[in-house]
């Protein structure tokens, strides 16, 4: 095993007020974060989904083994062959594999199987997770913590979208198996999130939802 080398950490120097007022800040900035499903077509350039994806992939992870590959699908035909089989799956579950109460816990958002921002958005982004390494002498190596992992790195993924004033869709096909098949990914790698970015269309609408208060959420001992 090797061992790390250490560097200084150079953490930033805030007063604490500076340190209050930038909190405030970034909670004012992720107040207005929403789910979208109407896309507008407008394209976004491939050097923000870059950008996007970098920052993604600087969360935290177990032992720092980044388990995760994000494949960012602007291809009109990938994108129909992705829609194609989420509605197909969709359709199933809305006509009999969801029970009867999730079926209400959804009847607020209005969703059904039609998922036409699959095609509409500009980029696809569909996060996988890696739930094992294969190493140069086809050994098996493992990853530690993979869904904490991933789920991190797709927390920091719809902060960013957000921050450059894009809208996203945290989408979950299910089953997701015909992305590992459409998009050809290898054995050690299962589909995790499928998430839609671009603009939000001209006359999106958002459920009117209420957050819970830092007193529901929180408990201080
Ligand atoms: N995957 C389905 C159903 C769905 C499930 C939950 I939980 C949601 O918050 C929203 C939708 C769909 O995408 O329609």
């Amino acid at each position: 095993m090797q061992a790390a080398s250490f560097l200084p950490y150079n953490a930033p120097k805030l007063t604490a007020s500076e340190s209050q007022s930038r909190a405030l800040a970034l909670e004012e900035a992720l107040a207005s974060r929403r789910s979208v499903r109407s896309f507008s077509d407008k394209p976004v350039a491939r050097e923000v989904i870059d950008s996007l994806i970098r920052t993604a992939s600087s969360a935290p992870s177990g032992a720092h083994k980044q388990p995760w590959t994000f494949c960012a699908i602007s291809d009109a035909d990938l994108k129909q062959q992705i829609r194609t089989a989420a509605e197909k799956e969709e359709y199933e579950n809305y006509h009999g594999r969801m029970s009867e109460a999730w079926l209400e816990d959804l009847a607020p958002f209005g969703t059904d199987w039609n998922k036409p921002f699959l095609t509409i958005a500009p980029w696809l982004i569909v996060v996988f997770k890696r739930a094992f390494e294969i190493t140069p002498d086809g050994e098996k190596a493992k990853n530690y913590y993979v869904n904490e992992s991933v789920g991190l790195a797709c927390g920091f993924l719809l902060t960013a979208i957000h921050q450059a004033g894009l809208v996203s869709l945290t989408h979950t096909p299910s089953p997701m198996n015909f992305l590992h098949k459409l998009l050809e990914r290898p054995a050690n790698e299962r589909p995790f999130l499928l998430i839609p970015v671009g603009y939000p269309a001209d006359d999106a609408q958002v459920p009117q939802l209420q957050r819970k208060p830092l007193s529901e959420v929180a408990v201080f001992y």
